[in-house]
């Protein structure tokens, strides 16, 4: 009787010590994006650079630079959007909180091949977390490991 109410102790502790660490990674790691300002330079008819990558949870500032005429930018699934006019930078700021692979495109006509300009942003995992979210994971089991093999010694 006292053996399993300890066992029960000791199996409670471990999910609490769980609980506890997973909240506290939840809670402390989405905050932990960095700050990312990308500079996009706009011409006819192609962005530079038009591939960006940043990591879920940043937050991403776009200073949009125009060489020539007035361009756009406006991002697909973000939808927030800026322009810019030589010597009259936009900007726009956004916390990247979706993954994926999103589409930037000029949202002013600039010319003949104005549809063609096209950008991509790309949101990776942050892997930082996943791993975290792994190592509270594996503590947990080697905590059950180790409290089941006590359980088995006191029993025998
Ligand atoms: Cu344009």
């Amino acid at each position: 009787m006292i053996r399993t109410l300890k066992r029960l102790g000791l199996t409670l502790l471990g999910a609490g010590a769980f609980l506890f660490l997973t909240s506290v990674v939840l809670a402390w790691w989405p905050t932990r994006g960095e700050e990312r300002t990308i500079t996009i330079i706009a011409r006819r008819f192609q962005y530079m650079p038009n591939i960006v990558r940043v990591r879920r949870g940043d937050t991403v500032t776009v200073r949009l630079m125009s060489e020539d005429v007035h361009h756009g930018f406006y991002l697909d699934g973000y939808e927030v959007q800026t322009s810019a006019l030589p010597g009259q930078d936009g900007v726009v700021r956004f916390v990247a909180d979706k993954t994926g692979k999103f589409a930037f495109r000029c949202s002013i006509t600039c010319g003949a091949f104005h549809p063609y300009m096209i950008g991509y942003l790309k949101v990776e995992p942050d892997y930082r977390f996943l791993g975290a979210t792994g190592a509270v994971l594996a503590l947990f089991g080697a905590t059950f490991m180790v409290v089941s093999a006590r359980s088995a010694s006191a029993g025998s």
